[in-house]
């Protein structure tokens, strides 16, 4: 089965997504998600310019090897837009094989390990009490797992609470809005908040918290070790992890779960964190971590290692990669937990899919490949919009990390 034609699509259903089709000569197609948010079009002249022409005319079958054709054969290795360049194609080409067998793709990686994939939903508000009610919302939603954010008192904007609490938009302006930093307001804060909440709601439901790589690794030592009577399911993104020897302190400190990955593209950004034991979930996934292909070995080097998965599921990640995420979560062993952020809508009309959730689990449906398609009729009636993250500043004007 030869490639024939690679399309990428660039829709805006309330915010941007970049889809790959790859279509071969015997009439099958496959899609895989390319969107990497507030750098698209960086993803778009990729595909098109470096991508594309050299896959024409290859065998759509060979999947290992094309991606190492992109993977090792372009000779700059790694980072953000390649490696999302390189997942859409393996992606669209898992797809494309899964339908050819007329299977789920979750059959061809092993089979199903578990009925069902456990999801958290992200409840939010602009003070503890508001968060309170929106953690009630979601149990009554059927949610087992629920990460907490609040705002934090003397700070106008908070990382992770929103005004649209159904639809979590990060991106939230066409050049990026300033919001602004405290590290010492936000370690005093955080603890009551699940002080609150354990009181309130008790030890069954899991509660889940995004530190969004905000402190150091002594601060988190400390944030970790006073949420440790908490029992969080994790700490989500304590630290930054460039250097990931730095987790090391973190981990002397405390014995909160630690998770990490939604910004890693490959097993080189995550090596040490699971080889020394230094985090309890990896939270790479398919989009932005080169694919079904290389996601999977990573969970696997993960599973040796003692790590279960935690896959990135924000809303800035198409409803093609939480298909494909879903398949690889059934069929892993050392599966941990998938993020689940609802989409529009509008989202959802552009991406017709056979997921499904239920009783706080998804389940990825069974017809043939990753079960996510483009309706492109409807995603050509919302353009592209430039759209960016916030960045963060200090109180004396400096940059700090958003
Ligand atoms: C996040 C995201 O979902 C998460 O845990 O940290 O909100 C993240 O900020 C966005 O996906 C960035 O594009
Ligand atoms: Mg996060």
């Amino acid at each position: 089965m030869k490639i024939t034609r690679i399309k990428t699509i660039v829709t805006c259903p309330d915010r941007n997504f970049v889809t790959v089709k790859v279509e071969t000569d015997e009439g099958l197609y496959g899609i895989g998600d390319a969107t990497l948010n507030g750098r698209e079009l960086a993803v778009v002249a990729y595909l098109d310019e470096h991508v594309a022409p050299c896959l024409i005319g290859m065998d759509a079958g060979r999947i290992e090897d094309i991606w190492q054709y992109l993977y090792r054969g372009c000779y700059w290795r790694r980072g953000a837009v390649t490696m999302t360049a390189i997942a859409a194609i393996d992606t669209a080409l898992w797809d494309i094989k899964a339908k050819a067998a007329n299977m789920p793709l979750y059959q061809l990686l092993g089979g199903k390990s578990r009925d069902g994939v456990m999801v958290y939903g992200h409840a939010n508000g602009v003070d503890i009490e508001e968060t309170v009610d929106e953690v009630a919302k979601y149990m009554d939603l059927g949610y087992l797992a629920i990460r907490a954010q609040t705002g934090i008192p003397g700070l106008p904007t908070t990382y992770g609470v929103s005004e649209d609490k159904m639809y979590y938009e990060p991106a939230d302006a066409s050049l990026p809005s300033t919001a602004l930093w405290s590290t010492s307001k936000y370690m005093h804060h955080i603890p009551q908040l699940f002080d609150r909440l354990r009181n309130t709601f008790g030890f069954d439901v899991h509660l889940l918290h995004d530190v969004h790589h905000r402190l150091t690794p002594i601060e988190a030592g400390r944030v970790g070790k006073a949420l440790e009577p908490y029992d969080l399911f994790w700490l989500e993104d304590a630290v930054p992890a460039e250097n990931q020897a730095a987790f090391r302190t973190v981990r002397q400190h405390t014995t909160t779960p630690l998770a990490i990955g939604e910004v890693f593209n490959s097993i080189w950004d995550c090596k040490e964190l699971i080889e020394e034991g230094l985090i309890d979930y990896i939270r790479a996934t398919v989009v932005h971590a080169g694919g079904v292909s290389h996601l999977k070995k990573i969970f696997d080097f993960a599973a040796m290692h003692h790590v279960r998965s935690g896959s990135h599921g924000a809303t800035d990640l198409s409803p093609v990669c939480m298909g494909a995420a879903l398949h690889l979560d059934t069929a892993i062993y050392n599966f941990g937990i998938q993020e689940y952020m609802r989409h529009t809508e509008k989202t959802d009309d552009v991406f017709p899919h056979s997921y499904y959730f239920s009783k706080g689990y998804l389940h990825p449906g069974d017809v043939p490949g990753h079960g996510v398609d483009i309706d492109e009729d409807i995603a050509a009636k919302y353009p592209y919009q430039r759209a960016f993250l916030p960045v963060n500043r200090l109180a004396d004007g400096s940059m700090f990390n958003w």
